[in-house]
């Protein structure tokens, strides 16, 4: 396994893009080498820009993170795009959309397109992802694009990963304005305000400035408000821009080893914790364990009780 893997590595790095293709579904599905993989890659990742685009559906993310791609592919860089999509691969009608839509991308060699299955995932979505986005950080990739519906808590948790976020919003959203601002707000480093083509982005922009100053407010950073056409690729200058004074603001800030110090408990904590569940049961038996569940549902014993006597055995 090990020679393998390194030799898979090997022509990964070195632009293959199969063999990439096939090392992040090792490390996707937690196959037997994942954790090699993991190993031989992480000292090399942490260069790369992972942008985060989320936002509701049908916000044109798909064509925006397109527009993206084209301009970071101009600094010679190698750009993958990893989309993460709640809804089924097979009926989802927005996958075959963003693929064929991506296709003309995809045929350069410099453009490497993921697509995440959203379910399955031991340990998390947003934790595969990362895994995802650092191997491909760790093998050569300058620039990662993350795309996610930004609607539930697994998104925010997904978006995470990146070092810039850019919530997507469109003219006319009304009342869904109000349903963006629970939680999804607060992690947008950017504010993107697409479909400017068509009436009302100017309210829009308007009511996100409104929405911004009802927030907490943040220290040292206030998310600009870009506005683009996707369709037309009017504005993604305007948003690259933006990106790029928002990474240097978090280097300069201390943000950006905030956000890393972050992410690295949040991994190691729940490593720790698989680890010790994995441990426990072990000692003591995964019988006790599911005993233990069983009482709790037949409410013999309170989960609290259920818990201390597991551990006091441990
Ligand atoms: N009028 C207009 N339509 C757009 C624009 N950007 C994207 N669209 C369209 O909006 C629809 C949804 O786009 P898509 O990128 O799939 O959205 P996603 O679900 O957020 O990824 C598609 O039909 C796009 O062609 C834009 O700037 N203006
Ligand atoms: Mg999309």
């Amino acid at each position: 396994v090990a020679v393998a893997t390194a030799d898979l590595l090997e022509r990964a790095r070195g632009g293959d893009k199969r063999a990439l293709a096939r090392v992040l579904t090792v490390v996707e599905n937690d196959e037997p080498g994942a954790a090699d993989v993991v190993r031989r890659t992480f000292p090399q990742a942490g260069r790369a820009l992972v942008v985060g685009v989320t936002g509701p559906p049908g916000g044109g993310k798909s064509t925006l993170v397109s527009r993206l791609v084209g301009a970071y592919r101009e600094s010679g860089q190698r750009v993958a795009v990893v989309a993460v999509d709640p809804s089924s691969p097979f009926t989802g009608g927005a996958i075959l959309g963003d693929r064929i839509r991506m296709q003309s991308r995809a045929l350069d060699e410099g453009v490497f397109i993921r697509s995440m299955a959203s379910r399955g995932h031991a340990g998390g979505l947003a934790r595969t992802t990362a895994r995802v986005v650092s191997v491909l950080d760790a093998l050569g990739t300058g620039v990662v694009l993350v795309e996610t519906v930004g609607v539930g808590q697994e998104e925010v948790e997904v978006v995470r990963v990146a070092g810039t976020v850019a919530l997507v919003t469109v003219p006319g959203l009304g009342d869904d304005i109000q349903a963006i601002k629970a939680g999804v707000l607060e992690i947008a480093d950017i504010l993107v305000v697409n479909k400017s083509d068509r009436p009302g982005a100017d309210e829009t922009a308007r009511d996100l400035a409104q929405m911004l100053t009802l927030g907490t407010p943040r220290a040292g950073w206030k998310p600009p408000i870009v506005r683009t056409t996707a369709a037309t690729g009017d504005g993604t200058g305007d948003l690259v821009r933006a990106v790029e004074r928002h990474q240097a603001w978090a280097a300069e800030s201390g943000e950006r080893e905030r956000r890393r110090a972050d992410a690295a408990r949040i991994e190691v904590e729940a490593l720790l914790r698989d680890g010790l569940v994995r441990r426990l049961e072990r000692r003591i038996g995964g019988d006790r364990v599911r005993l233990a569940v069983a009482r709790v549902a037949a409410r013999e014993v309170d989960p609290y009780a259920a818990v201390e006597e597991l551990l006091r055995d441990a």
